[in-house]
């Protein structure tokens, strides 16, 4: 081992679950525990990692550019946000007086507010507003300890604003340190001017927008919000089968608020992730299992709509050995807010989830659901050097000491990036000051 760029040392437990695939059911809780750590990392890549006595031996002729010492903190792969709407204009704060009247989320998206509130703020401002918006989210991302995040598109929903939304997300990838992934959401809701006319909407979808996505190479995954009053599980068939014929893997929004069938349809078209998923049947998840579809699991969407019902975290991972990921949600309607870490404090309190289960569900699961499991998600040689540097003695103290940030450094790709709970990495592309 001639050359390391640098040594992580001094982590004082080291919390990984195993491997690239997707830890289905009990596998969950299985995650390797090593006291006493360190990290070794060449070209962005973890060469070594162990007991800081087994690797330092294996070091002992290398040369070594650069070591830090996270001073006994708790290290855990880069945290991976597997579903969020990053990119939009305006927020919706105007909303929360009718919210708090009782008015459902539903209903306010059947009287043009919502969604479409969103769609009018996005069509209004420019590549550079929503560029500078999604760039602070990201930053509070990363402060959290999220090193991979997913970005989907569908405030847009005309071919221009879509696209417009889709370049500012890989302007961010090509510029900020964090990933972001792009998933192409054209059928998130039906646009004012196609009001009543939805199956002309996703005519648009499919005979324009899918293709010109797929030909500029915008998007990896493609979704829908099917729900009552969105998208049926018959026009969410025909969307996701046309994005995977361009290429796109499908998500899909399913099973939210009402038992329509996503659940049955993503196993049936072999999607890669389902969502939310609060009102699955038995048959659907069983659909999912046989398929081996990743539910993403969105616990502060439930908790921000203040609904009594949850995802039913523990059939899924007990009954149906289902790989569970958790993701933020982020967006402006019904979860805005970029915390994971509220998220597993949710997901302890709500999905009744152990905090091994929590981990592996921000890591491995949820790099999976991006189709990375074997880039990102767990620390093992080969594998990307992202790293989260945690101020937390072991994994329960996660959810256990909640509405705090307890991320004290983050490591992308072998640079630190986060130290002290401040950024400190430059950026690529554009610089400082000309946002
Ligand atoms: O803007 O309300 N659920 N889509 C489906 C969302 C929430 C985002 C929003
Ligand atoms: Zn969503």
């Amino acid at each position: 081992m001639e050359r390391i760029d640098l040594l992580v040392t001094g982590i004082g437990r080291l919390v990984t679950p195993p491997g690239d695939d997707p830890r289905c059911g009990q596998q969950m809780k299985e995650v390797h525990v090593i006291m006493d750590a360190v990290v070794a990392i060449r070209e962005g890549r973890i060469v070594a990692f162990g007991t800081a006595k087994d690797v330092l031996d294996l070091l002992i002729d290398a040369e070594i550019a650069e070591t830090i010492d996270v001073g006994g903190r708790m290290v855990t792969p880069g945290l991976v946000d597997p579903h969020t709407h990053l990119v939009h204009g305006g927020s919706r704060e105007h909303e929360l007086g009718m919210k708090r009247s009782g008015i459902s989320y539903l209903d306010i998206l059947a009287q043009g507010g919502g969604i479409l509130s969103t769609v009018q703020s996005t069509h209004m401002a420019s590549e550079q507003d929503l560029y500078d918006k999604a760039h602070r989210s990201l930053n509070e991302m990363l402060l959290h300890g999220v090193t991979t995040v997913e970005a989907k598109s569908g405030y847009g929903l005309s071919l221009e604003d879509e696209l417009k939304q889709l370049r500012v997300a890989k302007q961010l990838n090509d510029t900020h340190p964090l990933d972001i992934v792009s998933t192409f959401m054209g059928a998130h809701a039906v646009p004012l001017a196609y009001k009543g006319r939805a199956d002309e909407y996703i005519d648009l979808i499919v005979d324009e927008m899918l293709p010109k996505v797929a030909e500029e190479k915008l998007a990896e995954f493609c979704d829908v919000f099917c729900e009552q009053g969105v998208f049926s599980v018959e026009q969410s068939r025909r969307i996701l089968l046309k994005g995977k014929a361009y290429g796109l893997l499908p998500k899909i929004h399913a099973d939210e608020i009402e038992s329509l069938g996503g659940a049955e349809l993503a196993g049936e078209i072999g999607a890669i992730s389902a969502e939310h998923l609060l009102a699955a049947t038995d048959i659907g998840l069983a659909a999912m299992a046989k398929h081996g579809v990743i539910p993403v699991l969105l616990p502060g969407t439930s908790f921000n709509l203040g609904l009594v019902k949850h995802a039913r975290a523990r059939d899924m991972i007990d009954t149906y050995e289902l790989p569970v990921a958790l993701a933020t949600d982020y967006n402006p309607g019904s979860c805005p807010t970029e915390s994971i870490q509220l998220v597993m404090m949710l997901a302890s309190l709500n999905l009744k989830m152990t905090p091994e289960e929590i981990i592996t569900a921000c890591t491995i699961n949820a790099a999976n659901a991006l189709g990375r499991g074997d880039r990102i998600g767990s620390i093992a040689v080969g594998k990307c050097a992202d790293l989260t540097i945690l101020d937390a003695p072991n994994l329960a103290y996660l959810p256990y000491h909640f509405g705090i940030n307890h991320t004290f450094g983050v490591i992308k790709d072998g640079n630190v990036i986060v130290w002290d709970r401040t950024i400190v990495a430059k950026e690529s592309g554009r610089e400082e000051g000309a946002r």
